[in-house]
């Protein structure tokens, strides 16, 4: 039994309240209802075997950010042109593990959080089994636990899975070396291995990517976009008015050659940012949203938001795609939107040219083929090594390049998995570095070498292992290993 502190009310079993947020997600998983379930249909008949062996599991999800204890500061913005991607996201997961088979318990308020965890005997910290095999919140869903959980919420870390839209580098993670190399932020800092955060996109291995599914065409709905396309269309990726703030010049020149039309919030007037010229829908339901996209010809953002579902959308339903690009590129560092989140990441983005495409993994196969994989097979990170030991491939990185860089320039993918092998002095032989010093220090770059000083250095701190560090000195070594071709988060021998 899990023990509670502070736990003062018998909390009474009552049934959700409607908030748009939940009537949304409900909206999106009945509507996908039909395409999950024939994915779940093909993949049956690929992985049979394992698929018979596989273990069900008990979760509990806790969907913090929706809680009114959080604020829910999403669900009055849900018709009103506010963030919807991590509503989509949490439809999407949930309806993967209930695909799944796994024996779920969902809490979207602290009430339901600790109704569904059985109070224990004792006073903390707790002894005995935690109820749940797994765990998958978010950041305001953690905060809720060590509050209420207090000090027994370490014992159960590892079962936890925290979905994080824009992902934590391991120097962000690690509270001590955040703290002491300024990397300390709003939300990092919990001393977790980083592959159980688990991101919207796949923006760095260190964490496992989660991702979200967005809807497949048969060959009649293909045939009939790509018969039905009108050139000189454009949408707007924007749904709040003031994304289109200071825009009008660069709407302006778009119009001369396009019409344009935008899925802006309003209430009763159209919104002073918006341009006579533009055909505003306003919010459409997701669904309408398609219909628009798979007629028109272009897809254009503003730079943000920076990414999100809706450009996968439309590239799906056959439209270019086009952002402006930054230079220098917007990150936590020198931006706003990014300050306070737990990576250095930074925003590139290039012009793309597309026809009606959908990569498997965010297909509804491809998202269970992989939740399935985490479920399986990431129990605990610790040995036997998954993925499997045979797919390592050891690299070094140029000077000042991360390792997330040096294996994609090989055609391979850094796996953080794997740091742990390489962490040995004779890595270095094994890549004919030269080390007249080999230090062990706690630094998210190592292990990694300098040539001019010809020294080395290894890493003292497992959970300091990062795919995403950098640093001009020094060359980095890389565990790279192979991927499926549209499943990045999978080695070939990975399933
Ligand atoms: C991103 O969140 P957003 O909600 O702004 O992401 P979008 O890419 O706009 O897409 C979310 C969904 O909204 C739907 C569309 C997408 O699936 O089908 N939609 C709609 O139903 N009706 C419309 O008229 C227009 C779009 C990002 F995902 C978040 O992580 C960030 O927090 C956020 C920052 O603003 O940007």
């Amino acid at each position: 039994p899990l023990t509670w502190r502070n736990q003062t009310t018998t909390p009474t079993h009552k049934p959700f309240p409607k908030r748009q947020s939940l009537s949304f997600m409900k909206r999106r998983m009945r509507r996908l209802a039909a395409q999950w379930a024939s994915a779940a249909r093909r993949l049956d008949d690929s992985l049979r075997i394992q698929w018979r062996e596989q273990k069900r599991v008990s979760i509990l999800v806790h969907v913090g950010f929706l809680t009114e204890e959080s604020g829910d500061v999403f669900s009055p913005k849900v018709l009103k042109g506010g963030p919807l991607g991590e509503m989509v996201q949490w439809a999407d997961i949930l309806t993967a593990l209930h695909v799944l088979g796994h024996n779920l318990k969902i809490s979207v308020s602290l009430k339901e959080l600790l109704l569904g965890v059985p109070p224990g005997r004792g006073s903390c910290p707790l002894t005995g089994p935690l109820p749940f095999d797994l765990i998958y919140t978010d950041y305001h869903g953690l905060q809720q636990m060590r509050q209420h959980m207090g000090l027994s919420l370490r014992k159960h870390k590892c079962h936890i899975r925290v979905i994080d839209t824009f992902g934590t580098e391991p120097a962000y993670n690690h509270e001590d070396y955040a703290t002491l190399h300024g990397y300390r932020t709003n939300w990092g800092y919990w001393n977790l291995n980083c592959r159980q955060y688990m991101t919207m996109f796949p923006h760095t291995p260190d964490n496992s990517f989660m991702g979200f599914v967005a809807e497949e065409l048969n060959d009649t709905e293909r045939l009939s976009i790509q018969r039905n396309k009108v050139d000189s269309m454009a949408v707007v990726y924007g749904k709040e008015a003031s994304m289109w703030k200071g825009k009008e010049k660069f709407l302006a020149i778009l119009h001369r050659y396009m019409e344009i039309h935008g899925t802006v919030y309003y209430e009763t007037q159209r919104p002073p940012e918006v341009p006579a010229f533009v055909k505003n829908h306003g919010l459409l339901p997701q669904q309408e949203l398609q219909q628009l996209l798979r007629k028109a010809k272009l897809f254009i953002g503003f730079g943000f938001p920076y990414e999100g579902p809706a450009p996968l959308e439309a590239i799906a339903n056959g439209c270019i795609f086009l952002q402006p690009k930054f230079k220098p590129s917007h990150s936590s560092l020198n931006h706003e939107f990014f300050r306070g989140k737990p990576t250095s990441r930074q925003c590139m983005i290039s012009f793309l040219q597309v026809e009606p495409y959908l990569p498997y993994e965010y297909t509804c196969e491809g998202m269970l083929e992989r939740v399935h994989a985490y479920i399986q097979n990431q129990v605990s990170f610790t040995p036997p090594s998954w993925p499997p030991l045979s797919a390592l491939r050891l690299l070094a990185s140029m000077e000042g390049q991360s390792c997330i860089d040096a294996c994609q320039s090989a055609g391979l993918i850094c796996e953080p998995a794997f740091y742990r092998f390489i962490n040995i002095k004779e890595a270095f032989s094994g890549l004919e570095v030269q080390c007249e010093g080999l230090e062990a220090e706690m630094n998210h770059i190592f292990p990694a070498f300098s040539v001019e000083s010809s020294e080395c250095g290894l890493q003292k701190d497992p959970l300091l292992f990062s795919c995403a560090g950098a640093n001009t000195k020094y060359h980095r070594l890389c565990p790279c290993r192979d991927y499926r071709k549209g499943q990045v988060a999978l080695c070939r021998d990975c399933l």
